[in-house]
């Protein structure tokens, strides 16, 4: 490669970009709730389509809503590198969260063409639809039909808490595509994320060189006992579902807490029936979810849970249904790839160490079908998934000129 001493992005213009889509869905508390395939999510999807026009790059979208917008190579008939992450919030997010890896995305396009540089692959910058799984479960669906995980009909049959489907919401935005999804060759995928974690800022990185993806098991549980009177009916005879519940948060944690020190254990969503304060619940549905990079210790983990939740309902006197809706093994991603980053981030001479996602990244499913790796950056106090999210000017300029180096790396300049 030649002189590449004075390719890099332009740090302010990212972070204002970042500060602009994070007025869409913006919260009170300077947080971002832009669930996916809402009102806001199409207005941050529009804002993102017309920066890309701007930017004087094709936008294509698919049946999946997935938007690609590509920038020509050299020769144009060789497959794209892709670098992207995901606009969609948590309904508590921040402004980093995903944004980050497709503006970072954005700005290493914008760089190349006020550089002037070509390249002999074409380069495509990426949202995919639904990473968070917040709305509709599972995470990461769409990157996970573009890699033959899931079919579509799958994917548009997910419904939401008002029973809304996913095929549904993507069509009322305006958004359903008609390009194939997948099923085409993808030279490499590199992916710009914040750690949501602590360890790079506890450590003074100023970025991570993502090695790994760890696995996922999420659940849905649904308990019934039987509604009856608060005040009269004696406790011998209750068939309280809430307790079990309680119960079973109590049990998903003890669970996390059984295999130190890597494995995660949470217990996020919890709905009581009918919810009224003088009434024995007769019904709760209820979610949790374990991670681990280590396969064999996530199936421990489930079957730890299968037989506390079976003990649990005997003794309350329960029925339950508690089914997977979600999982993958641990990841890893690609050596070649992580090595583009590492040489990236020792070029400009920014400190990095090794790490695992913690969180799920549509990552961890590109690296099914192409070369992948992922650049973390830190974020303060390492939190993510609150609207106090935050990371720093100099941390999102890093990670971009990593990206832009790795992704050079692999669509080779030409000229
Ligand atoms: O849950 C996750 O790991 C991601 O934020 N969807
Ligand atoms: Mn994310
Ligand atoms: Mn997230």
């Amino acid at each position: 490669m030649s002189d590449l001493s004075n390719v890099r992005v332009n740090g302010q213009r990212l972070w204002d970009s970042l500060m602009e889509m994070g007025k869409i869905g913006g919260t009170p508390k300077g947080g971002c709730k832009r669930l996916t395939l809402t009102d806001v999510d199409k207005q941050g999807r529009e804002l993102f389509r017309s920066w890309c026009q701007t930017a004087g790059l094709t936008l294509k979208i698919d049946e999946m809503g997935n938007m690609f917008a590509r920038r020509a190579g050299v020769d144009d008939s060789l497959p794209p590198v892709i670098l992207g992450s995901h606009l969609d919030t948590q309904p508590t997010g921040g402004k980093f969260d995903g944004v980050l890896g497709v503006l970072g995305a954005l700005e290493v396009v914008r760089s190349l063409n006020d550089l002037k540089i070509k390249t002999r692959h074409p380069i495509e910058v990426a949202n995919w639809t639904n990473e968070e799984g917040s709305r509709f479960a599972p995470a990461m669906v769409s990157s996970g039909v573009f890699a033959g995980v899931y079919t579509k009909e799958f994917a548009y049959s997910r419904v939401d808490v008002e029973g809304k489907s996913l095929g549904d919401e993507l069509a009322r935005i305006g958004f359903k595509g008609d390009e194939p999804v997948g099923g085409r060759p993808v030279h490499a995928y590199f992916e710009l994320h914040i750690e949501q974690g602590p360890i790079l800022e506890d450590e003074g990185c100023d970025v991570g060189i993502v090695t790994h993806g760890q696995g996922q098991r999420w659940y849905e549980l649904k308990l019934t006992g039987f509604e009856s009177h608060a005040g009269s009916t004696p406790m011998p005879r209750r068939k309280d579902a809430l307790l079990g519940a309680a119960r079973i948060v109590e049990l998903v944690n003890a669970i996390g807490l059984s295999k130190p020190p890597l494995a995660v254990s949470t217990a996020g969503m919890l709905i009581p029936y009918p919810n009224s304060r003088n009434v024995i619940p007769g019904e709760v549905f209820m979610t949790c979810e374990f991670r681990h990079p280590i396969d064999s210790i996530l199936s421990e983990m489930d079957a730890a849970l299968h037989e506390g939740v079976k003990a649990i309902c005997a003794k309350i006197g329960l029925t339950y249904d508690l089914k997977q809706v979600f999982y993958y093994a641990p990841v890893p991603f690609d050596d070649e790839c992580v090595k583009a980053v590492r040489r990236a981030a020792d070029h400009f001479g920014y400190k990095h160490r090794d790490i695992v996602a913690g969180a799920g990244h549509d990552a961890c499913y590109m690296a099914r079908v192409t070369p992948t790796s992922m650049i973390f950056t830190p974020c303060v106090d390492g939190v993510s998934h609150n609207e106090s999210e935050d990371i720093t000017l100099e941390w999102s300029t890093a990670g971009a000129n990593v990206l832009l180096h790795a992704a050079l790396e692999k669509a080779e300049i030409v000229g």
